[in-house]
């Protein structure tokens, strides 16, 4: 993690480091969410003004974000959300995207429309994070080749069936975007896979997804995890959205150990410490492995 004091400031107009060189350092990254909408499940309507966005992203950098992902429409992943359009999403972005860009970390677009996409990358993005994998809008793919930018491709599904083998499913989805991503010439250097934490999912088969996580290693490509104030954390310990803070540090707590690259959180500063702090035990561990024989 960046000290503070290494950490960009807003006078700082170097570039954000890549997201490929950020993967090197071998720790798991913080994704912080900016949802620029008025109806996200956790968090609607609380950014939606631009200057409560913008400094929103900015305490989510101070607080040791390493990628702002910016959204400006709710993928509402348990439904519901107003579809908007292109227009629309470009109008919410634009007072907004260009300042968050100039933070000095990397800005992911959270968006399935490639036009967006395109607009956003014009605007300071460097990565994109489509919620449906390449397998919505077409002239995604088209867009990730030509522009040579990182791109999360996520699992997703229309509507949960508690019948089927969740696991399987998300295996042959990845196996098909792969596919996708090949064709359109997309480097497989630039793909983080997401096995979405919460969309086509019940509750119980979000949690098999999250407990079987090493097994999507096996693409060989780096994982993001994004359980944020997701229901199935209501499934097992009632709450609502803003009350399951402990449920979100426990599973991507859990998710880095299993091998999550990125966690993508609205809580930055207690994901930041809880991911430190289990560093700092495991590297005492590795080191002294004598002071673990009392247990
Ligand atoms: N989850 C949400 C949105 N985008 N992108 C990726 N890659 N992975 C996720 O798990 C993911 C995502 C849902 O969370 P949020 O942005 O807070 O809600 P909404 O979509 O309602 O704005």
């Amino acid at each position: 993690m960046l000290d503070q004091a290494t950490r960009p400031t807003d006078d700082d107009k170097s570039p954000p480091r890549p997201l490929a060189a950020l993967l090197r350092e071998g720790r798991p990254l913080v994704m912080g969410v900016l949802n620029v909408t008025p109806d996200s499940f956790s968090d609607g309507g609380r950014y939606l003004d631009p200057d409560h966005a913008i400094a929103q992203a900015k305490r989510l950098v101070a607080e040791g974000a390493d990628i702002i992902d910016v959204g400006a429409e709710s993928t509402r992943p348990y439904g519901g959300a107003a579809p908007v359009s292109a227009e629309e999403e470009i109008a919410r972005l634009t007072p907004v995207l260009p300042a968050v860009a100039a933070l000095g970390v990397p800005v992911s677009i959270d968006t399935m429309k490639a036009e967006v996409a395109g607009v956003a990358l014009d605007m300071g993005a460097t990565i994109l994070n489509d919620v449906w994998g390449l397998q919505r809008d077409p002239a995604m793919a088209k867009l990730a080749a030509l522009r040579r930018v990182p791109i999360v491709v996520m699992h997703n599904r229309d509507g949960a069936d508690p019948a089927i083998d969740i696991l399987a499913d998300i295996d042959a989805f990845f196996a098909r975007t792969l596919e996708i991503a090949a064709q359109a010439g997309i480097s497989r250097e630039n793909i983080v896979l997401d096995p979405g934490i919460g969309f086509g999912k019940t509750p119980e088969q979000s949690i098999a997804t999250l407990a079987a996580l090493p097994r999507f290693s096996r693409f060989g490509l780096p994982l993001l995890v994004g359980a944020s104030r997701k229901r199935f954390i209501a499934s097992v310990s009632p709450a609502p959205p803003d009350k399951r803070l402990g449920g979100s540090l426990a599973a991507h707590l859990l998710a880095t150990l299993d091998g999550a690259a990125i966690v993508r959180v609205h809580d930055v500063a207690e994901t930041v410490q809880a991911l430190k702090i289990a560093q700092a035990i495991r590297n005492k561990a590795i080191r002294n492995p004598s002071i673990r024989s009392f247990r």
